[in-house]
């Protein structure tokens, strides 16, 4: 999968909605060797997937001209560990549950958030959560605690992209063809009629997971570095 079409294309709903999800959240690897193999349902019904170790390309082409320089070069990157990543963007209702308010109700400077109609739309139960980083994490910490233990993390970039291409090597994990897209994702067009939508309406990637194109974007632990593709480590811990 091509990372720079798939950034333009999670970039396509947050251009338009200016959402950044709270999207795919890890589990810490310990605790998934112990799932064996199965997807995981936690006490508040979000559904995680089974990552197996493995090896993977990541970044883009060197040959791809829409790719920025900052997703280059491409670099073999070992997953050393399996690990369970969110089946679904976390939504709404999963975050209500948690923190017990609504995340439209913080502080948003982004503009799009104030757009006639937008608060309804985004609030919906089973849309995904558009939040901040650092609300992520919040999010994160007072899931953790609920469930007794630091078992819940972000994915770091590596472990988001490995699992988003899911063993292929396509410029999307459904294949070459664009014109695929509508199946398998939300993205640009779909502002009018919604901005963000229920998660898990399209078609999965080959690993079972929802909305890895389009829809919310995902926040990643790591911070953004332009140069992390060319000195990123080949086995991240
Ligand atoms: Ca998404």
């Amino acid at each position: 999968m091509d990372t720079n079409r798939r950034r333009l294309l999670c970039s396509a709903a947050t251009v338009a909605a200016g959402f950044w999800g709270l999207g795919l959240t890890g589990l810490l690897p310990a605790f998934a060797q112990g799932t064996g193999g199965e997807i995981f349902t936690n006490s508040i019904g979000m559904e995680f997937v089974p990552i197996p170790a493995g090896r993977f390309l990541m970044g883009s082409r060197s040959s791809d001209r829409e790719a920025r320089d900052f997703e280059k070069p491409q670099h073999e990157v070992t997953i050393s560990r399996p690990f369970l990543l969110g089946r679904y963007e976390v939504t709404q209702a999963q975050w209500e549950s948690v923190l017990g308010e609504n995340p439209y109700s913080r502080d948003r400077s982004n503009p799009y958030y104030n757009l006639p109609g937008m608060a309804e739309r985004i609030t919906r139960p089973d849309h995904p959560a558009t939040v901040s980083w650092n609300d992520a994490q919040e999010f994160i910490a007072a899931l953790n605690a609920r469930e007794g233990g630091a078992f819940y993390r972000l994915p770091t970039e590596a472990e988001w992209e490995y699992a988003a291409r899911a063993g292929t090597t396509t410029a999307y994990s459904f294949g070459d063809d664009a014109a695929d897209l509508d199946r398998h994702a939300w993205y640009g067009g779909d502002f009018n009629s919604g901005s963000s939508h229920p998660v898990g309406q399209k078609a999965p990637n080959p690993w079972g997971l929802y909305d890895i194109h389009g829809n919310a974007w995902e926040w990643v632990q790591d911070w953004f570095d332009p140069d992390y593709y060319a000195r990123s480590p080949a086995a991240p811990q």
